[in-house]
């Protein structure tokens, strides 16, 4: 009888079972009323006296292990299979992270949207380009030093391969292929050798504009980019002009608009001037027109041109140019825009 009971007890410890199920049939086996072990119980009848006290012993001892072991099997499975239960599959679900709109394509896209409410298309072209779209159509003298090495990223030593450092490029190459009325912008990004710092970088965007048609005035220039401003900046925004120089416009200017932080008065933004500069204009040149095929005594244009960072800081008080190009989601996380 001892040694049933010992086999039984080892037979016991290497029970295994797959699912629940499989353990409630171990307990039938073992434990239920028929089982393997109550009728060890029936069995007890026929020991003799002597051995009673141990044999009764071996067999309490043998349901308590047989007991806990298939405890121990159904616990198992019973914290498995009620993992799900108790879920209420009916919850929302955790809310996914949205990114933000980056800054720069916030200000981009809302430079565009006013433009092109007025009528104007947006055209793009190649950031690689050569010396005629970048300089030589523009009017550039051959010793300007914007042709510089110090300000141009040239490709493979070839003075002919270069990264544009303004999008005028792309508006030689639509003039190039398309007879006025052009009326269109350009936005992009632009490449110029320089060192970087809070105020520069050797990457940056531009968006510059083109009007080409008969009898585009000085007057159209000014009304166009002072309706551009009141949208960009607040209706309650003014402008002023003063002459400038660039090879590819002639009369040229930049233009201010009185500072959106103070409305004016002077604060540390605007250097306590009331006015911030935001970009720079003029009447095509006739020689720009005259090489890119446009008849200038037919055909007069406006252009102007402005770098998206420099907006954009001045818009948001944002003090250093190199905040745009970290990815840090400190920052552009406070960004957030319909556009
Ligand atoms: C053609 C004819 C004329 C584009 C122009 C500017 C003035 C200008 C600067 C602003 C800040 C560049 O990003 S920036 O450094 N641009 O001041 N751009 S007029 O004039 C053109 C362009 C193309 C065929």
């Amino acid at each position: 009888m001892l040694d049933k009971i010992t086999a039984l007890k080892e037979e016991i410890a290497a029970l295994t079972a797959e699912n629940s199920d499989q353990a409630e049939e171990l307990r039938i086996k073992y434990l239920s009323k028929k089982g393997l072990i109550p009728q060890l119980f029936s069995e007890f009848k026929t020991v003799p006296v002597e051995q009673k006290k141990a044999v009764g012993q071996a067999i309490n001892e043998l349901k308590v292990f047989a007991t806990d072991k298939i405890n121990e099997l159904k616990a198992g499975f019973e914290s498995n299979e009620s993992a799900g239960q108790g879920i209420d599959l009916t919850l929302p679900g955790e809310a996914m992270k949205l990114g933000s709109r980056h800054p720069l394509s916030i200000v981009r896209n809302e430079i565009n949207g006013i433009f092109t409410r007025l009528g104007f298309t947006i055209a793009e072209g190649p950031e690689i380009e050569d010396d005629w779209h970048v300089f030589s159509a523009l009017n550039f003298p051959e010793e300007h030093p914007a042709r510089d090495m110090q300000d141009t990223f040239f490709i493979e030593k070839d003075p002919d391969v270069l990264l544009r450092t303004h999008t005028s490029s792309v508006q030689v190459r639509v003039m190039e292929k398309m007879q006025p009325p052009i009326r269109s912008i350009f936005p992009g990004r632009v490449f110029r050798n320089e060192a970087i710092s809070a105020r520069a970088h050797c990457i940056f965007h531009q968006i510059e504009g083109l009007y080409v048609d008969e009898n585009v005035s000085f007057a159209d220039l000014k009304q166009t980019l002072m309706y551009f401003a009141k949208e960009l900046f607040g209706e309650k925004t003014k402008i002023r002009l003063r002459p400038s120089y660039f090879p590819f416009t002639e009369p040229s200017a930049e233009m201010d608009v009185s500072c959106s932080i103070c409305g004016g008065k002077g604060c540390n933004v605007c250097k306590y001037t009331g006015w911030l500069e935001i970009l720079g204009c003029g009447m095509v040149d006739p020689n720009v027109l005259e090489s890119c095929n446009i008849d200038s005594k037919k055909f007069t244009g406006f252009a102007f041109g402005m770098g998206i960072e420099r907006i954009t800081m001045l818009k948001y008080g944002i003090k250093d140019l190199r905040l745009f190009f970290e990815n840090d989601t400190r920052f552009l996380n406070q960004f957030n825009s319909a556009y």
